[in-house]
């Protein structure tokens, strides 16, 4: 039994394997990110390289994503039972436009994990449900994720009207933003509070930005 075998069954796209597979590493007490980057995620990236060369196509992406979340769904409550107190409120989604939403699921597992409370919005989220959510949970963070070139004009419209939000509808929350084709100069461009490369840098960036004060 070995990761690798987590690795490959997600390019089987067998589904039931990798839930199997990955609860087998939970049982003999595997690190979990191990787990996660090594089986999981690792698979993906070949995957979209793989679509990138023009040798697999959407259905077999959205197979491979299907078996990943598969797993995720076992080590789900590993990642957020923590029995951390509430430290703060996060709304998360994924732009206007944006499917993709298993990085999203990593980033808000990881932030209930560390006690945050969790707002998610899902994908393809127009910037007002997410100030909408913001004032309804009186939240601290607004936590936007893209893996679409095209998500980052939307990531950065959504910011904008963020900004606005704080500055003329009584709104006072802060703005992470995140996924492949995101990074710390874009992000500063546009004008965001954060930048984080991954999902346990986001808690951490999160916890410094709550400590930075809203
Ligand atoms: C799975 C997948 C899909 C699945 C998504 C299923 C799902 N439920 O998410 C499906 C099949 C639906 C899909 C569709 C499409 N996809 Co797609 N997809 C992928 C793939 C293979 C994996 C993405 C993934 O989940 N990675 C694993 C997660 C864990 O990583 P992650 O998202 O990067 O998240 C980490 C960090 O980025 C960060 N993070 C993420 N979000 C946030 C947010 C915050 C706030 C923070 C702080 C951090 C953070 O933390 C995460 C964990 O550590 C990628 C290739 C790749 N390697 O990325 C292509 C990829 C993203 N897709 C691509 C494309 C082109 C498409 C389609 C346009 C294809 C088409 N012709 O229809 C459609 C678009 C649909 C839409 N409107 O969104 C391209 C994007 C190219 C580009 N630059 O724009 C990629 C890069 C493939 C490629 N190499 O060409 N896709």
């Amino acid at each position: 039994m070995s990761i690798q075998e987590i690795y490959d069954a997600v390019m089987a796209y067998e589904e039931e394997d990798v839930a199997e597979l990955v609860q087998a590493q939970v049982d003999a007490g595997t690190d979990i990110e191990k787990i996660l980057n090594e089986g999981l995620i690792s698979a993906l990236d070949v995957i979209g390289e793989k679509f990138s060369a023009g040798t697999l196509f959407v259905p077999e992406m959205l197979m491979a994503a299907e078996a990943v979340q598969a797993g995720l769904e076992i080590v789900r409550p590993l990642l957020i039972d923590t029995g951390a107190k509430p430290v703060g409120t996060v709304i998360l989604g994924t732009v206007k436009g944006d499917l993709h939403d298993i990085g999203k699921n990593l980033v808000g597992m990881m932030f209930e994990g560390a006690g945050f409370k969790l707002i998610d919005l899902g994908t393809d989220v127009d910037p007002e449900e997410f100030i909408s959510a913001a004032q309804e949970n009186d939240a601290d963070i607004i936590a936007l994720s893209g893996l679409l070139t095209t998500s980052m004009p939307e990531m950065e419209k959504t910011v904008e009207a963020i900004r606005d939000a704080n500055k003329n509808r009584n709104l006072n929350v802060k703005t992470m933003v995140g996924g492949p084709p995101i990074n710390e100069e874009f992000a500063t461009r546009i004008g965001a509070d954060g930048y984080s490369v991954d999902a346990p840098t986001a808690v951490d960036d999160a916890r410094a930005l709550m400590a930075a004060g809203i």
